[in-house]
């Protein structure tokens, strides 16, 4: 009885390559009827994360136009504030400053010259023009300080409770990003090929693979290190700055009032592939967010109470049954 067993056994042995090259050229033959069922097949499309559809940047906003010589359009308070700051106060002081000192320079080179005084002038002091040219500059350097220093404090004003938290570590040469208060473990942020950026319409050396998303209309607090040796995290439309040094935790805040894909480069030259770790931001709504979060494995903070309210937790259920 166990020889006969052991024979079958064989035999099927010998035989399963054959019925399995059967199936192969059965579906060979009818391709679309075992397709249909492999694409909506409920388990299959369960067990992988949810796709995340990323967002396409739009030219001139969040990355820098040929011939641009200003600051990039800012989608966040601060960065309108410091653009503001720059544009309509140090700019103005400055031209007149310097179209002044050129018009004095000029006058006296004409004025003064050898040719026209061969007799020199043997003034030396002049106390009114010496009170003015001290309290003059004063005066200036103490009005521009108002706005400076208020904009320093804004930028570094401690962020809310509900701030969503990402670790940013910069390597030789490409970024990491970590965020804790969602479960999702580093992701590695390489720069895209030049094939690869184009085909979904991004600069090229500016676009990742991994982007780093944020909601909007929420304060993003960055903990900012280097790894290896000294990088800095900077996204020029976000007016987001900060060094990634090894053996320190930088923090610096922003929150961003617009959708959209905002570029940035690494800002502190960390070595011969310096100019290849760009960075890329996705502004996303609240919702999108929590897709992508979902998408990569994450979970939401306090959803983990929200998802499954009918449940009781472990602790009451334990005081309940006492
Ligand atoms: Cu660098």
């Amino acid at each position: 009885m166990i020889k006969l067993k052991r024979i079958f056994l064989a035999a099927m042995v010998a035989f399963a390559p054959v019925a399995a090259n059967a199936a192969v050229s059965a579906s060979a033959t009818a391709p679309t009827e075992t397709a249909t069922p492999a694409v909506s097949d409920p388990a299959a499309t369960a067990v992988t994360a949810p796709a995340f559809e990323h967002a396409r940047p739009v030219a001139g906003v969040g990355q820098p136009v040929s011939g641009g010589v200003d600051f990039q359009p800012q989608v966040t308070a601060n960065g309108e504030y410091a653009k503001w700051l720059n544009n309509a106060v140090l700019l103005p002081i400055i031209t007149v400053i310097s179209l002044f000192v050129l018009g004095l320079m000029l006058w006296i080179m004409v004025r003064y010259r050898a040719a026209a005084n061969p007799e020199p002038s043997k003034t030396t002091h002049n106390t009114f023009i010496e009170i003015v040219w001290t309290l003059v500059p004063v005066l200036i350097l103490a009005g521009v300080s108002v706005p400076s220093i208020d904009l320093l404090a804004r930028q570094y004003a401690p962020p809310p409770a509900d701030a969503v938290t990402i670790k940013v570590t910069g390597y030789q040469w490409y970024w990491g990003y970590e965020y804790p208060d969602h479960a999702i473990p580093e992701m590695v942020s390489r720069m895209s090929d030049r094939a690869t950026a184009e085909a979904n319409g991004e600069p090229f050396q500016l676009a990742v693979d991994n982007r780093m998303v944020v909601p909007v209309g929420q304060t993003v607090k960055l903990i900012v290190r280097g790894s290896d040796v000294i990088h800095s995290f900077a996204v020029p439309a976000l007016w987001v700055k900060m060094d990634a040094v090894p053996g320190r935790l930088n923090e610096v805040t922003f929150r961003a009032e617009q959708e959209g894909v905002y570029y940035g480069q690494c800002s502190e030259l960390c070595g011969v592939d310096h100019g290849y770790m760009p960075i890329a931001v996705e502004v996303v709504s609240a919702a999108r967010f929590a897709q992508w979060v979902a998408s990569k494995g994450g979970t939401m903070p306090g959803s983990a109470v929200v998802a499954t309210p009918d449940t009781p937790a472990p602790v009451a259920a334990a005081a309940a049954a006492r």
